[in-house]
């Protein structure tokens, strides 16, 4: 039995997994994409976009295991061998980076520090009234170990934070609404909108002009989750029309993203090149070679996702 790790066009990086696993567990028999061993020994594979139908060469594959958060990458395949679990990363490193990220660009609006940034380059001294904490409320859209984190991180550091969810849960610690009917009043109330859902198809095009104008004035918009959560065009038109403030953006529906995109040059939106949450092998590899164990002992795996509910 073998464990195949598919990363299209990443050999050193698949190979850095490799190495972190193997020196967990030395036993393991370890192939990287596109080299498979015998197809029929892969039961296991551990994958970032590969490439449609690649599965179903695997007739012996019982679990697909993301090497991220999301799996909107793997379930986007419209063939996928059924029957076959699919897993994600749940790791604390990875929610105190998106906690960081959010946090940094939640204070860079408040302090405008882009702003004096350009300032500096033009030698101009031009003192302005920060955002304070007790005046900006903070929504986060999604509220899994990611969003929870983050937005309890906010609170402590004195922000109003609500959330939003698709279904209600039992004993939020911050103020949640939740399902298309508490939209509404979860957008009016949030300064800055923190978009850390994941994507399934009725995620998909959600930050779009309807939602935008809905935000109270001056609002900004984080989107650490997916690119195509974005309606492109209705964000260039909600800034240049002043319904929004300004944007960061860390994903992007084509990445990377091609050098003659406008938000690399428009003066409202910070681009980072999907940084926000690394995964980082080593850290996340005892829970792949973990769950490599369950599956072959028969026991329930780690974090695994509904694939009818897309997380
Ligand atoms: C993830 C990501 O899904 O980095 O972990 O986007």
């Amino acid at each position: 039995m073998t464990l195949l790790i598919v990363m299209p066009d990443k050999t050193k990086q698949a190979e850095s997994w490799a190495r972190h696993l193997r020196k967990l567990d030395p036993e393991i028999g370890i192939h990287i994409w596109p080299e498979a061993g015998t197809p029929e020994e892969v039961e296991m594979a551990l994958s970032w976009r590969h490439r449609p139908g690649e599965f179903l060469k695997y007739e012996n594959l019982k679990c697909i295991a993301s090497m991220g958060a999301g799996v909107d990458h793997i379930l986007c395949d419209p063939n996928l061998p059924p029957n076959v679990a699919v897993t994600r990363v749940v790791d604390p490193s990875m929610a105190q980076s998106m906690v960081e990220y959010v946090v940094m660009t939640v204070l860079n609006h408040c302090r405008q520090t882009h702003e004096y940034y350009r300032e500096q380059r033009r030698k101009e001294w031009k003192p302005k009234i920060p955002r304070t904490a007790d005046n900006l409320c903070v929504g986060i859209m999604g509220l899994g170990h990611l969003g929870m984190n983050v937005a309890l991180r906010l609170k402590q550091m004195g922000f109003s934070v609500v959330g939003w969810r698709r279904t209600e849960a039992a004993a939020d610690s911050v103020t949640t609404f939740h399902g298309r009917e508490g939209l509404r009043s979860f957008l009016a109330a949030s300064n800055v909108l923190v978009c850390l859902i994941p994507l399934t198809p009725e995620t998909r095009g959600i930050l779009n002009r309807e939602l935008f104008d809905q935000l109270p004035a001056d609002a900004f918009v984080i989107n650490v989750a997916r690119g195509e959560h974005l309606v492109e065009d209705d964000l260039l038109a909600a800034l240049d029309s002043g319904v929004l403030s300004g944007a960061c953006l860390d994903v992007f529906c084509r990445e990377p993203l091609d050098p003659g995109h406008p938000f690399w040059s428009h003066p409202r939106i910070v681009v980072t090149p999907h940084i926000s949450s690394l995964t980082q092998p080593a850290r996340v590899a005892p829970q792949i070679v973990e769950n490599y164990h369950r599956m072959k002992t028969g026991r329930p795996l780690l974090h695994t996702v509904d694939p009818d509910r897309g997380y």
